[in-house]
């Protein structure tokens, strides 16, 4: 069994048979490294960026590193460090048909990137991520002179379609990843589960040892985040199964999802004055949350300091309030099946 995780690293569970797993593993790559998407640190204004399981200490000479995975990176003076993640997803397929399991790798940006297993099915060594791109065809130039036609209102509405051909990226991001030969010509395809809830399918124009994704088909359109339990429809952060459910010889589509379910709640008087201050916590709080955000462009250090002393204590205690009081929407999630019907004649 394999997993992706928040804030990145790719986990593998043996299996040791009668439904039992050996306790999980870092994957790691080739060079014997754990496997992590953007794992060089990067810097963003002020601050230094490492993703990944990590630490931060501080040196006796009262310089910050950072640990992770048995590795020491140095904080540039002067910068403040953050660290951060990229939601990795994780899929095996044999992708270059060559008979071994290689991994895609989803990131919470909506790229996904490949890593063939240049080893063995059971001795795996995973060369470096490699981005998953759609094919240029001469249809995608056509379609990038429309874009061009269209740009203006393109900039106005955001509807511009991404020129997929330097990289695939899921709309709303939260790339999930699954290969499956979903129209049957022997080649494995990619279906794609987006952070907007939806499901794309790049068939596979390639052959099966070297795939070529050809521009993507919506299989699944875009979900509701918002859901009232009267109307239960797909939602986010769509993550995806390919099966045959019924038997019938055709690929099936599973698909979990994330929503913010509104429900009804009749509350208590007690809990009718809970919520009131609670309302007027959460007044507080944007007010105050506004303040920090100016204070931190101006100073990071005093921005800290209010946050310790303002910000996080209202948090908590409104944190308490919420625990009180019933809540009008809770997130959930639920499972979708989507059965394929036989080619209409
Ligand atoms: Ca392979
Ligand atoms: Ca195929
Ligand atoms: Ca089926």
């Amino acid at each position: 069994m394999i997993s992706g995780s928040w804030p990145g690293e790719i986990f593998v569970f043996y299996g040791q048979g009668q439904g039992k797993f050996a306790p999980r593993q870092m994957l790691r790559d080739a060079q014997g490294e754990v496997i992590l998407l953007n794992r060089e640190p990067r810097q963003s204004g002020n601050y230094f960026l490492v993703v990944g399981s990590a630490k931060i200490e501080k040196t006796k000479d009262g310089k910050q590193v950072v640990l992770r995975h048995g590795k020491r990176i140095e904080v540039p003076p002067g910068k403040q460090v953050g660290l951060t993640g990229t939601a990795s997803t994780a899929h095996l397929a044999d992708w270059d048909g060559d008979g071994d399991l290689d991994l895609l790798v989803g990131e919470i940006g909506g790229s996904v990137y490949y890593l063939e297993n240049r080893g063995t099915r059971t001795q795996p060594a995973f060369a470096p991520p490699e981005k998953l791109k759609v094919a240029a065809t001469k249809q995608k130039e056509n379609d990038a002179v429309e874009k061009l036609k269209q740009s203006v209102r393109a900039l106005v509405f955001r509807t511009a379609k991404v020129d997929e051909t330097r990289g695939i990226r899921a709309p709303g991001g939260d790339a999930h990843p699954v290969a499956a030969d979903w129209d049957g010509d022997g080649r494995l395809d990619l279906l794609l589960g987006c952070g907007n809830g939806s499901v794309r399918l790049y068939r596979n124009v390639g052959t099966r040892k070297r795939p070529k994704l050809a521009a993507p088909r919506v299989l699944v359109p875009p979900g509701n985040w918002n859901c009232t339990e009267e109307n239960v429809h797909p939602g986010h952060r769509a993550k995806i199964c390919v099966v045959d459910w019924n038997g019938d010889g055709r690929l099936d589509l599973l698909l979990g999802d994330v929503v913010s379910m509104r429900r009804r709640v009749q509350l208590t008087e007690e809990q009718k004055k809970l919520k009131a201050q609670l309302d007027q916590l959460n007044k507080q709080y944007r007010t105050l949350a506004m303040e920090y955000a100016k204070l931190f462009r101006k100073d990071a250090q005093k921005a800290r300091q209010f946050q310790r002393e303002k910000l996080l204590p209202l948090l908590r205690q409104m944190a308490k309030l919420r625990r009180q009081v019933p809540q009008e929407s809770q997130l959930t999630g639920h499972v979708w099946l989507f059965v394929r019907r036989p080619l209409e004649k």
